[in-house]
């Protein structure tokens, strides 16, 4: 089957979705729920429907568009992405996974393709942790990853609880109702750039995903004493931001002892309170993100992390409280669904080389109701989370080939 990917529509479709931005080009930032993301999903949803697919939003704004196959008792295969993105970022993370996957099931029908099984596209909310602070909110529900009371309890940075957020962006159904049947589906396969530099280093055109990073984040509070810069003696401060600061080298030191390259530690948020130059910093909450494809070694930097903070506190007589916000274990891709992808790539007369995901994504979480693999195309030296993300065209009709071609396999 020859599948006929219209590149120009897809790039056309992503650079008017990256317009979609509460800051001006080439950043993007839509975070979820924003007015951008509404806007942004009210166009896709508009896509899809123009595209022939069936649409339906959970209580959570998990938005499946379905191409019915012949067989309504059969499950059906799905693919899709995020499109929310975090501050000051690109135009390619998720987006390339849900533009793709319309793409593909475009390109599939356009050439006469029939599925026995049905064919969806799951464009999941929050997948950025930017909101809500747990990363992949709206595929752990859908997985049961994460609980509904567990979800009813996340505010929102400014205090907003997830209920009245998501009922202001118009989804105010029943959270309990997003957890999907084990087995509802034969298999989900995501679109992604790499994030990474190998593929683009070796030139390789695509990565097959064998395993997904586990990812962890932590919440610290720090508490000292604050005071007057000038008049507080040096030997008599209780300073948490001296302390925070010992404590992010130690971070950064926990993930280098453990020797590999899979090991990663980042303290990506430092809230100083109150924040004066002329005031002894007395709070600190820090943000901290923990990943490795190991999960012992994973969990062997969190435990270095608390032994760093007891040191801390004692040493430095501040309080130091640590909330664990996610510590997930890492995911093996399916052996069927990447044999699917592999036969595609040479279908496609495409090289392709296995690789690890280092990001975390919504096949993380789908991999615990269904079989998952992921696909992936190079992006510009590896670059993402920036306004200079960049994959190539070729790339991405590439990406897109091989996903219709796979999830035609998967669907009949
Ligand atoms: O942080 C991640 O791995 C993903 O991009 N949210
Ligand atoms: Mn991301
Ligand atoms: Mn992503």
């Amino acid at each position: 089957m020859k599948i006929d990917v219209q590149i120009d529509r897809v790039m056309g479709e992503l650079a008017d979705l990256a317009a979609f931005s509460a800051v001006p080009a080439p950043a993007v930032t839509r975070i979820v729920f924003s007015e951008q993301d509404l806007r942004a999903r009210a166009w896709l949803r508009r896509l899809c429907t123009d595209a022939g697919l069936s649409v339906r939003e959970d209580a959570v704004g998990n938005t499946l568009f379905r191409w019915v196959g012949t067989d309504l008792k059969a499950a059906a295969v799905a693919s899709g992405s995020h499109i929310d993105a975090i501050p000051n970022a690109g135009r390619f993370d998720g987006t390339v996974g849900v533009v793709g996957a319309l793409e593909a099931i475009r390109a599939l029908r356009a050439a006469g393709f029939v599925p026995r099984r049905s064919i969806e596209l799951i464009l999941f909310t929050s997948e950025e942790p930017t909101r809500f602070g747990v990363g992949c909110l709206g595929s752990r529900l859908l997985s049961g990853a994460l609980s509904t009371k567990q979800a009813e309890q996340l505010l929102d940075t400014d205090g907003n609880t997830l209920a009245s957020v998501r009922r202001t962006a118009g989804f105010g159904g029943n959270l309990a109702t997003v957890r999907l049947r084990p087995n509802q589906y034969a298999g989900f396969v995501e679109l992604h750039i790499e994030q990474g530099p190998l593929l683009e280093r070796e030139g390789i055109p695509l990565g097959i995903v064998t395993h997904i990073a586990a990812p962890a984040s932590l919440r610290v509070d720090i508490e000292g004493e604050g005071g007057h810069a000038g008049a507080v003696l040096m030997p008599e401060r209780r300073d948490a931001l001296v302390a925070a600061a010992e404590l992010m080298l130690a971070i950064e030191a926990a993930a280098l002892a453990t020797g590999s390259n899979d090991t990663v530690a980042t303290t990506g948020v430092c809230q100083i309170f109150p924040g004066a130059v002329n005031s002894i910093p007395s709070r600190v909450q820090l943000g901290v993100d923990v990943r490795d494809i190991e999960l012992q070694r994973r969990d062997s930097v969190l435990g270095a992390i608390e032994t760093a903070a007891k040191e801390v506190r004692l040493r430095r007589k501040v309080s130091v409280a640590i909330e664990t916000i996610n510590a997930d274990p890492p995911a093996a891709c399916d052996p069927d669904i990447v044999t699917a992808l592999t036969t595609a790539s040479e279908q496609q007369n495409l090289r392709y080389r296995r690789i690890v995901s280092r990001a975390y994504h919504d096949s993380l979480f789908m991999s615990r109701i269904c079989p998952v693999a992921m696909l992936f195309i190079p992006c510009r030296k590896g670059i993402s989370h920036r306004p200079d993300e960049y994959a190539s065209e070729k790339d991405i009709a590439n990406g897109i080939r091989v996903l219709a071609d796979t999830l035609a396999r998967l669907a009949i």
